[in-house]
């Protein structure tokens, strides 16, 4: 284990957090108020006390922390606080004093660019070369990094992205001068702006959101009342939402950053707010290349502090992006020299990239590099070794029966050193596969015959697979559609309720409860002979198999870290839940999440056909089950990650496990209020 302290030292509280470095999490946290103005020596003896509290609570001696990290408000400039008004601090030497107290590697940093780090290296630029952090809070604060180094400027006060003036001679800002974006995008702008607004439109929705009450007026009311479609409300949000596409236009335009991340209260509003800003910023970014640059929610909300100061120890680790995918990529076997990587696909495990390499003739080369999630698969070796050994046999049968294995299978790029995979000096694991040139994926059924033809894809891949030996392979995740642990792990987490996010979520454990017996159906049906153990893949989503971009058909089944022994059914229910319906996995709106019974039908005709006769009358009669119980299943792990804080599966926006969770949710009520027909479509084509 790797722990280490972050400090989120505030002008009103000071925040602790024990943070484990390998399962990203924050373990445990104390707070105290900051009384502040206090010397520098006496609020040093408090953080040392509290670290030493927490280290006693989990068990741990203080020299097993790798470092103690701390974000402060003020400039900070090589670990001395240059001043700080909200502490009454000038030239503290923070750092020296803490080290002293602690006795462990001390690094201090500016609290928003210590929160613009926590996005950097765990939150939305993960694994990338840069990312701006734009925060709208009381005030507008920012962060730059760059190659995993804060830029603090040659004075400690970069990045003051809220004062980049937007407006010339416009609003006044306290800071002195006119025009800041601060003074139109922070929270305290918005609500004033608001007001004033409000003011002359006396009709306005706002006032009733308001409850009459001017002083209620908070940045969620505008939001709200445009949702409505309120004019007042509406013009104020199309101008809050333009200064702010501004002032990320310019960003964009000079820095040119891998991501945009945008945080504090006012990103709370989610894509509602991020939409209509992305559009409005590709529309007045210069030149044409900016899709590239992704614009997202922050991760961290409360905990980015902690988190960001936390990861300050890795600074002196982290090295361009861009030379460490060269570094990788040089050691496989590849066609030419290293171009670009660049994020690819929608995976929520994995770390995905298109490579490009470009060889001695000037011809470009394409693959797709992983970096396996070591987090939830702990032997990547094994894993790569049935990854091989399953793809060599399926491309052996695909050429005996006259198909291009190029095409219609996974080819894994060797290593120099002649091993299936590299690993870093992180000790990550990286595989090289080639990229199936002219192929596509797809996250929703766009039309109909995808559906068909990826439940060919997947009945196939199953029949191709039905006689490799099960024994041989190695179980990359124990347990893995194992519903009746799974509902375990969610009352687990119920009961750690880590995040503190219970309250909300009573309704859906509740829902979870009520079909713990539910839960054991498949497993029972094989302990009784009637459902039995097969090499599946487990991971059959849409966004699995690859589509020939010109003639539309279905390719190639890929992502096959999960294949294991386990029950058909789920293979197909693990697609219908995905598929079989008329929205995204993670959409939010309910009202917009409905089982769709045609695309239903048209998988069942296309696993029977694919399988070619191997599915017995068992499976047959399971197969509704098994769409069920994947669904459910896949529900209660999207809310138990929601419950856990969120550690397992990749989020781009806060609360976006628990709508993955509502929305399957709202999938198994479907189905089972769909179960007899679901049962005599299956009849038809069996
Ligand atoms: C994960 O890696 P990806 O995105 O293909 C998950 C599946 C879930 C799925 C939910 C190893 O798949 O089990 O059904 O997300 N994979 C693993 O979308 O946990
Ligand atoms: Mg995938």
């Amino acid at each position: 284990m790797k722990y280490c302290i972050g400090v989120d030292l505030g002008g009103t509280n000071i925040a602790v957090g024990l943070v484990d470095l390998d399962s990203k999490r924050i373990l445990d946290k104390v707070s105290i108020k900051t009384n502040a103005p206090r010397p520098c020596r006496a609020i040093s003896q408090d953080i040392a006390g509290l670290c030493r509290q927490l280290c006693d609570r989990r068990g741990i001696k203080m020299r097993e922390l790798s470092w103690i990290g701390i974000a402060t408000p003020g400039v900070v400039k090589d670990g001395v606080v240059v001043s700080a008004s909200n502490l009454g601090w000038t030239n503290e030497p923070f750092a020296d004093i803490a080290r002293e107290l602690t006795k462990r590697p001390i690094f201090v940093a500016n609290d928003a660019n210590a929160a613009a780090y926590a996005e950097a290296i765990w939150g939305s630029g993960a694994g990338e070369a840069s990312l701006i952090a734009i925060t709208l809070g009381t005030g507008v604060g920012g962060g730059i990094v760059v190659d995993g180094q804060i830029w603090e400027g040659i004075n400690g006060f970069a990045a003051e992205i809220g004062h980049m003036v937007v407006e010339a001679g416009g609003r006044q800002c306290s800071c002195g001068r006119r025009g800041c974006l601060e003074a139109y995008c922070s929270a305290s702008a918005l609500v004033k702006e608001t007001k004033r607004v409000m003011n002359l439109y006396p009709d306005s929705l706002m006032w009733r959101i308001a409850d009459g009450n001017i002083d209620k007026v908070s940045g969620v009311t505008p939001f709200r009342a445009q949702k409505e479609g309120d004019f007042a409300a509406t013009m104020v949000v199309a101008d809050y939402i333009n200064y702010l596409a501004i002032g990320v236009a310019n960003v964009v335009n000079m820095f040119q950053p891998a991501v945009v991340c945008i945080g504090g209260g006012i990103s709370g509003e989610g894509e509602n707010l991020m939409n209509p800003l992305r559009d409005r910023i590709k529309r007045i970014s210069f030149g044409t290349d900016s899709s590239r640059i992704r614009v997202e929610v922050a991760k961290y909300r409360n905990d980015a502090g902690i988190i960001g100061a936390g990861l300050l120890g890795m600074m002196k680790e982290q090295k361009s992006m861009k030379s460490m995918m060269e570094l990788i990529i040089e050691k496989f076997a590849v066609n030419g020299n290293f171009v670009s990587a660049v994020p690819y696909g929608n995976g929520h495990i994995n770390d995905t990239r298109l490579v490009r390499t470009k060889d001695g003739d000037g011809e470009f080369h394409e693959y797709v590099l992983q970096r396996i999630n070591k987090n939830v698969f702990r032997e990547p070796a094994k894993l790569m070794e049935n990854y091989v050994r399953v793809t060599e046999f399926l491309r052996k049968k695909i050429k005996a029966a006259g198909g291009d294995p190029e095409r219609e299978a996974v080819n894994v790029v060797k290593a120099l050193d002649g091993k299936d995979y590299v690993v870093d000096k992180n000790g990550d694991y990286w595989r090289l596969i080639l990229f199936v040139t002219d192929s596509v994926c797809y996250d929703k059924v766009e039309r109909p015959e995808q559906f068909y033809d990826s439940a060919v894809a997947f009945g196939n891949f199953q029949y191709l697979l039905s006689d490799y030996p099960a024994d041989t392979l190695y179980e990359t995740i124990v347990n893995f559609h194992n519903t009746p642990d799974r509902y375990r792990q969610l009352m687990e987490a119920v009961e750690n309720d880590l995040s503190g996010r219970l309250g909300e979520v009573s309704a859906e454990v509740e829902f979870a409860k009520s079909r713990e017996e539910f839960a054991g159906t498949l497993e029972r049906a094989h302990a009784e002979g009637k459902l039995p153990l097969k090499v599946t893949h487990n991971d059959t989503k849409l966004n699995n198999v690859l589509f020939d971009k010109d003639t539309g058909k279905g390719l190639c089944v890929i992502d096959l870290d999960t294949i294991m022994p386990g029950y058909s059914v789920n293979d197909f229910g693990d697609s219908i839940r995905f598929g079989a319906t008329t929205a995204a996995e993670d959409e939010a709106d309910l009202t917009k999440v409905n089982f769709d019974i045609n695309l239903y039908e048209l998988y069942v005709k296309g696993f029977v056909e694919g399988a070619k006769g191997g599915l017995s009358d068992g499976e047959l009669e399971l197969l509704p089950i098994g769409a069920i119980m994947m669904t459910f299943e896949c529900g209660m792990r999207f809310l138990a990650d929601y419950l856990n804080g969120d550690t397992y599966f990749k989020t781009h926006r806060p609360g976006q496990n628990l709508d993955r969770a509502r929305n399957q949710f709202k999938l198994v009520s479907d189905m089972e209020a769909h179960l007899a027909e679901m049962q005599a479509i299956v009849k038809k084509y069996s």
